[in-house]
């Protein structure tokens, strides 16, 4: 067999070798993040976008246990069959844990931060836009909930543009065990570090332009680290859930999950999911609002990377 198995799109090494942007995007926003369809309509509005901007798309998945860079016409539609249920085969939730196995197994699935992270990185890939990353759930002190998200940003040097993360989480121990994985945490020009549907989180952090963003990814190179940088970007100011209203939400859908028994890699979708129900849709609308809002800033950040 064939140890590590990558497909990169053609139009995305033409990217490479004309020194065009290239952007990663996610895929568990795709197949456990979002409802479908307007998971594949996002898809193609964020593809769009990058395009217009002068940047090429490169969204990540695993397929038939293949690391796929950018999908091409047969991996979305095969990817939406198994989405709309037409298919025997089911669209895992893939972390870097889960990675390999997956890749000798042959799944299909939607990568999250973590292992999108590992693949753009196989693929020489430097900037990478997503919505929330993942971090320390609230309820650590009984069950240390952690996403793998927060190791692969210690050991992966990548420029992460996320509206901070998502805002289901404990923020604060977030932003402690970042600190702990000496992952520099970077406001995109604020200094206050945003909590995914809300501009406000009470927390600070530095605030930098994206040449300083640029720069700094440079200087943690020649100084020889393996940490990428999180850059916290804030929802635009017209799609946000202001902070106190959606901690209620929040704490209901909480409620629900633990009251279900829900744990693992389940909880993250079904806490989503519960409070895309009790807003009547408008984490949807803002979740969609950010990750547009943070591709344009990713494809700054990548003209400024030199
Ligand atoms: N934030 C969202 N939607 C998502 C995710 C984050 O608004 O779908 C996904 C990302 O792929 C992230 C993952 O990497 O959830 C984290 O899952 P966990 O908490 O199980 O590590
Ligand atoms: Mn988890």
């Amino acid at each position: 067999m064939l140890y590590q198995s990558l497909r990169i799109l053609p139009e995305v090494s033409l990217a490479f070798a004309k020194n065009q942007p290239v952007i990663a995007l996610e895929s568990t926003i795709l197949t456990h993040g979002l409802p479908y369809p307007q998971s594949f309509e996002l898809l193609e509005e964020l593809e769009a976008l990058a395009k217009d901007n002068g940047a090429i798309p490169a969204t990540i998945a695993v397929i038939k246990g293949q690391g796929v860079i950018g999908l091409s016409k047969e991996d979305r539609l095969y990817l939406k069959s198994l989405l709309m249920g037409d298919s025997e085969a089911t669209a895992h939730k893939l972390s870097t844990r889960e990675l390999p196995f997956a890749m000798v197994k042959g799944f299909t699935g939607g990568t999250t931060v973590s292992a999108t992270l590992k693949l753009a990185q196989l693929a020489g890939i430097k900037v990478f836009a997503t919505g929330g990353i993942g971090g320390v759930h609230r309820g650590w002190q009984q069950r240390p909930d952690i996403s793998m998200d927060l190791g692969a940003l210690a050991s992966i040097p990548m420029i992460v543009v996320s509206a901070g993360c998502k805002a289901i989480l404990d923020i604060p121990a977030t932003l402690e065990a970042l600190e702990s994985l000496a992952v520099p945490v970077l406001g995109y020009n604020t200094e206050e570090f945003p909590s995914f549907y809300s501009r406000q989180s009470g927390q600070r952090v530095l605030a930098a332009s994206a040449p300083e963003i640029g720069k700094t990814y440079h200087q943690m190179r020649a100084l020889g680290y393996n940490q990428g940088i999180l850059v916290a970007n804030p929802i635009p100011a017209k799609s946000e859930i202001p902070f106190e209203k959606i901690q209620e939400k929040i704490e209901e859908a909480i409620e629900m999950a633990a009251s279900a028994g829900i744990r693992g890699k389940e909880l993250t979708p079904y806490l989503l999911d519960a409070l895309a129900q009790i807003t009547g849709g408008e984490s949807i609308r803002a979740n969609l609002a950010l990750i547009k809002n943070n591709l344009l800033v990713a494809i700054e950040i990548a003209r400024n990377l030199g």
